[in-house]
């Protein structure tokens, strides 16, 4: 059985579906999470998310009490390749600091995302 866009092929018979060939597309989406850990200055995390995330001062204070209080925060979202370089960035910049501040990438679900 072959089965394409619009084309169901069913003990040799070919039906056509009343929907759309093409829907727009969206490429996904990965969250960047910074972890929580017993080391790392707080100023060190503010100042992590200023440089690679783009974060103002209270927004930055915020996200690092958030992940201070919860275990990990939403440090930014975007697509595959900027969020892989901002992980990359994140911990090699850290680890040269001597801090074991580390940051992770999560894929956004169907469900989370919006229209
Ligand atoms: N828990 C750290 C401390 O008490 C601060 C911290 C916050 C570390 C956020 C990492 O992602 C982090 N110094």
């Amino acid at each position: 059985m072959s089965q394409t866009n619009n084309e169901i092929e069913d003990k040799g018979q070919i039906q056509t579906l009343n929907k759309p060939s093409s829907k727009t597309q969206r490429p996904p989406l990965y969250k960047v999470l910074i972890l929580n850990d017993d080391y790392t200055p707080m100023d060190f995390v503010i100042h992590v998310l200023k440089k690679f995330f783009k974060k103002g001062e209270t927004e930055a204070a915020e996200i690092m009490l958030h992940v201070h209080n919860r275990g990990s925060g939403l440090a930014g979202i975007y697509t595959y390749e900027i969020a892989e370089t901002k992980v990359f960035q994140t911990n090699e910049y850290s680890r040269k600091n001597q801090h074991p501040l580390k940051c992770t990438l999560e894929k956004v679900s169907i469900n989370e995302e919006g229209q």
